[in-house]
């Protein structure tokens, strides 16, 4: 019987309910070196955080975060709360000597990503290690789009395309949530989406985005609020009160990548049709690639070397010897939005009992953030160039 990892979670809506399928069924697929157990959940509402805690799983239930941290049977703190909760929660669990988890975008600005990415490299001299949860990187066809670009098969890498494609928002009555203010979520379609395939584009092509001109607009300037809205958009009244909407609905730019590069990227919810289409496609000097999460267990790719009959062919990324496939289902069963988590969980816990620095670090978020910021600062200029 392995050791424990015993996990504190914060939060338990959408990525709650994902982070606590995740910690129950890695140990269960894969053999991991720490047991992960789910210790406890924390919430602020009494009756609903032990509700949750129930149903996801989880032992016994905390109303206050640094109650959590406190606990000694607590290893790890997975955070999955909005944006503004993020730095001060994951440094009181660096320096209390616990391990962390925290959901994307790592912070609401540059400068608590960089507190941040201090307190983890503090604590990393200490053995006590910071992720933060750019799931998509677990993404099988994904996760093989990097091996490919890293086994020299595109050459120099030309082109990268990037889009984040979501519909929930389209709407006009669909309430004033945590993700619309910017108070709580740092940015809009930018932050929530555009920082996943900013994390993506740059740790797929294996370079890191320089400079970017953007644009960003907010389509929808007032929606309900008030009510007890669940789930991402939800439906609002629309004859109620309503606020102000303070964050991006769509955010497009242009980048340099530090290899000589260039590429495009466009975040939205207004897509209507589109559902969570993340694509990457990536254009080298011997070979293109490209992924569509709405087809998430294919990749793309074409070979200039096969000759010009060959096109686009699609690799089915579900063989056992594709990365972590071999886990699940026999025969190329394939694989769902959740397993990224799963993996995810795989990765960090393995990270932890090996004493390295699990993927992406605090710093490695902390490159998306500075994007993020220079993307704000372009869109607002009018699309000046802007330097990361
Ligand atoms: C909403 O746009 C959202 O849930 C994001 O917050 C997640 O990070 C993404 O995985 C799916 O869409």
């Amino acid at each position: 019987m392995s050791e424990s990892l015993n996990v504190g979670m914060i939060g338990y809506a959408f990525m709650g309910a994902a982070h606590s399928h995740a910690w129950r069924t890695a140990p269960r697929f894969f053999d991991l070196p720490l047991a992960p157990r789910m210790t406890a959940l924390a919430g602020r509402d009494p009756e609903r955080v032990a509700a949750a805690a129930t149903k996801l799983g989880w032992d016994s239930s905390e109303t206050d975060w640094r109650r959590l941290i406190e606990r000694d049977d607590v290893d790890l703190i997975d955070i999955c709360v909005p944006g503004n909760l993020h730095a001060e929660i994951a440094i009181a669990a660096l320096e209390a000597g616990k391990h962390v988890l925290c959901e994307k975008p790592l912070a609401n600005s540059v400068e608590e990503a960089e507190q941040m990415t201090a307190a983890a490299e503090a604590a990393k001299a200490k053995g006590v290690y910071a992720m933060c949860g750019f799931s998509y990187r677990r993404t099988p066809a994904l996760s093989l789009a990097k091996q490919l670009v890293e086994s020299g098969a595109l050459g120099p890498i030309r082109h990268v395309r990037a889009q984040y494609l979501q519909d929930w928002l389209t709407d006009e009555n669909a309430p004033l949530t945590w993700r619309l203010d910017k108070s709580l979520s740092g940015s809009g379609s930018l932050g929530d989406i555009g920082a996943h395939i900013i994390d993506a584009a740059q740790w797929v092509a294996g370079s890191s985005i320089t400079g970017v001109s953007a644009i960003m607009e907010t389509f929808v300037k007032e929606r309900p609020v008030g009510g007890d809205f669940v789930g991402l958009g939800g439906v609002g009244g629309s004859d109620g009160p309503k606020g102000p909407v303070t964050v991006d609905d769509a955010a497009l730019f242009t980048a340099r990548f530090d290899d000589g590069a260039v590429g495009v990227f466009e975040a939205t919810r207004f897509a209507l049709g589109r559902k969570n289409a993340m694509r990457l496609e990536i254009n080298g000097a011997k070979a293109s690639l490209a992924f569509d999460f709405e087809d998430m267990n294919s990749l793309w790719f074409y070979d200039s070397a096969d000759g010009p009959n060959s096109g686009f062919r699609k690799i089915q990324a579900t063989e056992p010897e594709h990365p972590y496939t071999g886990n699940w289902w026999p025969v190329g069963h394939g694989l769902g939005y959740e397993h990224a988590f799963t993996h995810q969980v795989v990765d960090l816990v393995g990270a932890i009992a090996n004493g390295e620095q699990p993927t992406p670090s605090f710093a490695d978020a902390l490159r998306v953030q500075r994007v993020l910021a220079a993307v704000e600062a372009s869109a607002g200029d009018e699309s000046r160039w802007t330097t990361v």
